[in-house]
C-alpha cells in the first residue's frame, strides 16, 4: 500500500517540483552539493539534507526546497541536542531544541527555535529562552509546551540557578498574536515555579512534561532519581501556577537510575488518530516514556492511568526498565511528543547524536540532528506502539526506481540504486519468505536482541541474514546493513530479529560503530516482511513491519558518499528470499 502511494506521489511530485522550480531539473541529476563540495571544503560530507539541523553551514540543496533561509546573527550553533516543546500554534509547527552556543563545552544551554508550516522546511529564529534570571542563570534545560484552553501557550522548562540547583520555571510569549512567537518572557509572578523539596534530589530534577487535565487539576511530570530508583514526580495545580507534589510519584522503578525527559500521553485503543494530551476514557491507554540516563535509550510502557489515584500502572507483560520496549533500538534519545490538532495525530521527535570524534565535530562545525518526526499510534495488539515518518516527508520524493519479484540468491546482493545515488533516499521494500518452516530453533534464553545480533554476527542462518545494505560502495568496502534473521519458537511461531551492524559503515577507525538489535513482533502469516529506510548522508532510519521496530544509525562513510553511495538488497541465509517489491525515492 505504501508502495503504490509512493509511486503515484513520486510521479506527481516530480512533475510538480519541476514545474515549480524552473531550472532546478538539471541540478536534480547532477547533485549540486557534490560540486559544491569539490569547489570548497569537505565539511558538508556528512551533513544531512532533509533532517532537522541548525542552519550553521547550511548547504544549498534546491532539491529539498530549503535554501531560502535568512540567519539572524547569533543564531548559529554547533551542538544540537534534545528537542523541546514541539507544538502547533497559530499556523506553524514550532520546534525548540537544546543547543550550546559555545560548542562542545557543557553550559549556557539555551532554547533555539525554528518554525515550519509543513514539518519539512524550517525557518530558524532567534533563541527563545536563554539564561537571564536568578532561577535559570546557569542554564535553560529541557521542557515542554502546553496550549491551555483559549490558545494560551506556556513553556515549562528546567532552569539551573547559581547554586547548580535544578528548578522548574515557566515562560510565556511576549506577544501571543505573533504567529512566530519570537519573544518569550519569564513572569516574575510564579517563577521559579517548582523548587525541589527535601525529598527531591535537586541535582536530578528536570524536564517537565506538557500539562494535562484530569479530575479538575492540571498535571505535570518531572524526571528524577532516588539513588538508583528512577522517578517521575507528579505535580498538580488548579490554577496552572501553584503546583503541589503528590504524596507518591506517578511511577517509579528501582534499578533504572535517573529518568530524563519523561513523556506521558494517551493513545487510542481502537482509533487511527492521535489524541490530545488530556484525553481520557474507555478507549484510551496511556504511554509513559522515559529517557534512561544510564543507558542513553528511550524506553516506554503501555498501561492504565488512574487519575483519581494519581497512579499509572503498566499492563501485564510490559517490561518496565532496561529491557523495556524502545521507541528506537538505535541512536535516539530525549524524545518528546506533541498533539497536532490539524491532522489529529501525535508526533514524536527524537535527537540523534554524532558517533564520530569530537575533533570531527569541531571540523564539521555542527553536531547532533533531530530524526524525522514520526506519528505514534497504538499497535492493534495493544502491546506496543507503531511509529511512521510523517507523511509530509513523502513530498520530498522525486525520481524513483521500482523493482519487483527479484530472487535474492545467497551471497549475491542486488543493486537497487541503478544509475542514481543512494546517499539520500527513501527506500521501501517488501521481502517474501517462502520456507518459514526451515527457520532455526529459537532459544528462549536469548532475551537481549542486541546481544543476539552480536552472537550471530558471523553465523550464516537458514532464514537470514537478509535485508538492505545502504550507504554501500560498489565493491562493499563500506556498507551499513539493516537486516533480519528469523527463528522458530517452540510453538512454531516465528521470532523475527532486526539488526544493524555499523562495523563496515566506514573505513575510518576512530568512530563509534555499534551493533544494534530489536525483536519485531509479527506473525508473518502472509510470509511477508517490510522495511523502509530513510537514508540521508550520515543517518539511516529503518522502520520494520510498518514501524513496529525501528533502528536509527549515524554513520560516516568515506567512499560511499554522494553518487558513490549505493543501496543493495541481500540474502546471506541458506534459504531463498524474494525481494517482492522495492521502491527507491530520491
Ligand atoms: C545559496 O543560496 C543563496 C540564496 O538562497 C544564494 O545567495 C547563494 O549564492 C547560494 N550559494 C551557492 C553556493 O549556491
Ligand atoms: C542526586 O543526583 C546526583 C546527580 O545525578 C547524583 O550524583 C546523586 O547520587 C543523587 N543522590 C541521590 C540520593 O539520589
Ligand atoms: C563551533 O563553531 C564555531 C564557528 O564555526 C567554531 O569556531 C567552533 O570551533 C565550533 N565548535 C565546535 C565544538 O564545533
Ligand atoms: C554476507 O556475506 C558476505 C560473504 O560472506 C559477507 O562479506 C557480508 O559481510 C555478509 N553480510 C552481512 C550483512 O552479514
Ligand atoms: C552518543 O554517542 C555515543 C558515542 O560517543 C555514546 O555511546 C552514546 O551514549 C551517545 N548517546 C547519547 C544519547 O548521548
Amino acid at each position: 500500500m505504501e508502495v503504490s502511494k509512493c509511486l503515484s506521489l513520486c510521479l506527481l511530485l516530480w512533475n510538480l517540483i519541476i514545474s515549480l522550480l524552473k531550472g532546478v531539473e538539471a541540478s536534480h541529476r547532477v547533485f549540486p552539493e557534490y560540486q559544491f563540495l569539490a569547489a570548497t571544503t569537505v565539511k558538508q560530507l556528512h551533513r544531512t539534507v532533509y533532517h532537522f539541523q541548525p542552519p550553521k553551514h547550511w548547504i544549498n540543496v534546491s532539491l529539498f526546497l530549503a535554501s531560502s533561509f535568512s540567519f539572524p546573527p547569533g543564531a548559529f550553533e554547533n551542538r544540537t541536542i534534545d528537542p523541546n516543546g514541539p507544538m502547533y500554534y497559530n499556523g506553524f509547527y514550532h520546534l525548540f531544541y537544546q543547543y550550546n552556543p559555545k560548542g562542545s563545552v557543557w553550559g549556557n544551554i539555551v532554547w533555539a527555535h525554528s518554525v515550519s508550516k509543513d514539518l519539512v522546511n524550517w525557518e530558524p529564529l532567534e533563541p527563545a529562552i536563554y539564561p537571564s534570571k536568578p532561577f535559570d542563570i546557569k542554564g535553560t534545560w529541557s521542557g515542554s509546551a502546553t496550549i491551555f484552553p483559549g490558545d494560551k501557550v506556556v513553556i515549562y522548562y528546567t532552569g539551573i540557578d547559581a547554586k547548580e540547583k535544578q528548578l522548574q520555571n515557566y515562560a510565556v510569549p511576549e506577544n501571543p498574536s505573533d504567529p512566530y512567537l519570537r519573544k518569550w518572557k519569564k513572569p516574575k509572578e510564579g517563577n521559579p515555579m517548582v523548587v525541589p523539596d527535601n525529598e527531591i534530589n535537586g541535582s536530578s530534577f528536570r524536564d517537565p512534561t506538557t500539562a494535562w487535565q484530569a479530575n479538575g487539576y492540571w498535571h505535570i511530570l518531572v524526571g528524577s532519581r532516588k539513588n538508583d530508583v528512577g522517578v517521575a514526580y507528579l505535580f498538580k495545580s488548579k490554577d496552572q501556577k501553584t503546583w503541589v507534589k503528590t504524596p507518591v510519584p506517578l511511577h517509579q522503578v528501582p534499578g533504572t537510575g535517573n529518568w530524563e525527559c519523561p513523556d506521558f500521553y494517551p493513545v487510542s485503543i481502537s482509533g487511527k488518530t492521535g489524541l490530545d494530551t488530556s484525553e481520557l476514557g474507555n478507549d484510551v491507554k496511556h504511554v509513559l516514556k522515559v529517557s534512561l540516563d544510564a543507558t542513553r535509550y528511550d524506553y516506554y510502557t503501555i498501561g492504565t492511568y488512574f487519575p483519581d489515584q494519581d497512579k499509572y500502572v503498566p499492563d501485564k507483560g510490559q517490561a518496565d526498565g532496561w529491557d523495556g520496549l524502545r521507541l528506537d533500538y538505535g541512536n535516539f534519545y530525549a524524545s518528546k511528543s506533541f498533539f497536532d490538532p490539524v491532522k489529529h495525530r501525535r508526533i514524536v521527535w527524537g535527537w540523534s547524536n554524532e558517533s564520530d570524534t569530537k575533533q570531527d565535530d569541531v571540523k564539521k562545525g555542527w553536531a547532533g540532528i533531530q530524526l524525522i518526526p514520526r506519528t505514534v499510534l497504538l499497535d492493534p495488539s495493544g502491546k506496543q506502539l507503531v511509529q511512521w515518518p510523517v507523511e509530509e516527508i513523502e513530498t520530498l520524493r522525486g525520481q524513483m526506481i521500482h523493482k519487483s519479484n527479484h530472487k535474492l540468491e545467497t551471497g549475491k546482493p542486488v543493486k537497487l540504486s541503478q544509475g542514481i545515488t543512494g546517499a539520500q533516499a527513501d527506500v521501501v521494500v517488501t521481502f517474501s519468505i517462502p520456507n518459514l518452516d526451515k527457520a532455526e530453533p529459537f532459544d528462549p534464553s536469548w532475551k537481549d536482541p542486541q546481544d543476539l545480533c552480536f552472537k550471530k554476527k558471523s553465523v550464516q542462518g537458514a532464514i537470514g541474514p537478509f535485508g538492505l545494505m545502504v550507504l554501500a560502495t560498489e565493491k562493499l568496502e563500506e556498507f551499513t546493513p539493516v537486516f533480519f534473521r528469523i527463528f522458530k519458537a517452540k510453538d512454531n511461531k516465528p521470532v523475527v530479529l532486526m539488526c544493524s551492524d555499523e562495523e563496515h559503515s566506514t573505513l575510518k577507525t576512530d568512530v563509534y560503530k555499534p551493533m544494534y538489535g530489536g525483536f519485531v513482533d509479527v506473525d508473518l502469516a502472509d510470509k511477508k516482511l517490510s522495511l523502509r529506510s530513510l537514508i540521508d548522508h550520515s543517518v539511516v532510519e529503518s522502520f520494520a513491519a510498518g514501524g513496529k521496530t525501528i533502528i536509527s544509525n549515524r554513520v560516516y562513510p568515506t567512499v560511499a558518499v554522494f553518487e558513490m553511495a549505493h543501496v543493495f538488497a541481500f540474502n546471506n541465509g541458506t534459504e531463498p528470499i524474494t525481494l517482492e517489491r522495492a521502491l527507491l525515492c530520491l
